[in-house]
């Protein structure tokens, strides 16, 4: 196993390393926390980055670093309302190992807390000011990022994927899943219609997060203020509609991602309502006529693109998200089509709210 603490020592912290920590269980990326000499609370969040998913580490980090100080300029607390990139000694913003793993390290923020899902609507609310806030920061960063993941969620690449996995059938399942695929199909001319719109300029390009589960947020764990969105492995220009639709998915769902239990998943308008209600708070002065048409619609958008990528992962033989069981990705696939038809019983309800805000 890698020695993880010779990992940490070669990044400029504030002293040695003594003790690290595994955090969590992110589906990409390993995550550690790190403590120096006689502390009981972790002073670094040190990453190992799947490189099969990022392929352009170097790139990856360097978008972050940017973004991160852009935003570091305008906030009142820059060591809790934005990331802070610790470079390594020798001042890069990774470290490659002799196995060929890409590691990166960030201040651990302090006194903050995250969550897998939203326990209230004021949590709902303090996380679309949260998204809302963020997108309004980045909305004057005027550099370019690298296209981390090609295609993230551009839908018709998506299915370029998707046709060359039914194609392939790596793990013969394909045949049991006709039910599943016509999901699919049955939306895709739907699917596609709306990314037009993104193609051909009718709704902006902007600097986006692509993340935006809640776990990607930090919370005061005081007052439960929001503090920022972290996890910017996936920050890239699209549309910030991605960031919407893929908050709606979490912060909505009244079950879990991966509910095995069909009768706990719903869209829950309360969340939604509290959601939307902080987002536009910031937002809604600087949105595109087209961007406020397709805000409820977003939420469809990118959970039916998570049923895809679920599906399709399963089709594959599981090769991108860690599983738990054999049938992990069909179980969430199921789970996240249920939550799709709730949002789309409820879209004309949820356009109905969002023109009262
Ligand atoms: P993954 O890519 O595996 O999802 P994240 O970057 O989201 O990894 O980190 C996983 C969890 O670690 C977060 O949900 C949060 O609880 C915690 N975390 C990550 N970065 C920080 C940080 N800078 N300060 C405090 N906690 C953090
Ligand atoms: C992955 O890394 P993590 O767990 O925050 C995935 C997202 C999915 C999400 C589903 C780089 O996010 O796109 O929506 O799982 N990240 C990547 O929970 O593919
Ligand atoms: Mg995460």
């Amino acid at each position: 196993m890698t020695d993880i603490l010779s990992i940490a020592a070669f990044f400029a912290t504030e002293g040695e390393a003594a003790v690290v920590k595994p955090l969590g269980e992110g589906f990409i990326n390993d995550t550690y926390t790190v403590f120096l000499k006689d502390r009981t609370t972790p002073d670094y969040i040190l990453q190992r980055k799947n490189h099969i998913v990022f392929p352009d580490v170097p790139a990856m980090m360097d978008n972050i670093n940017r973004v991160s100080r852009h935003i570091r300029a305008k906030v009142s607390d820059p060591l809790r309302e934005t990331l802070t990139v610790i470079p390594t000694k020798d001042g890069k913003l990774y470290y490659k190992d002799s196995d060929g793993n890409f590691w990166a390290m960030c201040l651990f923020i302090k006194d903050s807390m995250s969550f897998d899902r939203a326990d209230s609507p004021d949590r709902a609310y303090q996380g679309g000011l949260g998204l809302g806030t963020f997108h309004r920061q980045v909305a004057d960063f005027d550099g370019s990022l690298t296209e981390i993941i090609k295609g993230f969620h551009n839908i018709r690449w998506r299915f370029k994927q998707w046709d060359a996995s039914l194609e392939r059938n790596a793990a013969g399942r394909v045949r049991e899943l006709g039910n599943e695929i016509s999901w699919i199909e049955s939306r895709r001319e739907k699917m596609l219609s709306f990314w037009k719109l993104y193609e051909d300029g009718t709704i902006p390009v902007r600097v986006t997060h692509g993340d935006t589960k809640i776990s990607n947020f930090l919370f005061d764990s005081r007052s439960g203020r929001l503090l920022c969105a972290i996890d910017l492995d996936t920050m890239m220009s699209s549309t910030l509609l991605n960031d919407t639709g893929d908050a709606l998915r979490s912060y909505t769902n009244t079950g879990a991602e991966d509910d095995p239990d069909l009768g706990k998943v719903s869209m829950s308008m309360d969340m939604f309502e509290a959601y939307m209600k902080g987002y536009l708070k910031e937002m809604k002065e600087l949105l595109a006529p087209a961007e406020l048409e397709y805000l409820a619609f977003s939420g469809i958008y990118i959970t039916y693109e998570q049923v895809l990528r679920f599906l399709m992962d399963y089709i594959d033989g599981d090769t991108y998200y860690k599983i738990k069981s054999p049938d992990h990705n069909l179980v969430r696939t199921r789970a996240q089509y249920k939550l799709l038809t709730s949002m789309e019983e409820q879209l004309l309800e949820m356009e109905r709210k969002i023109s009262f805000f």
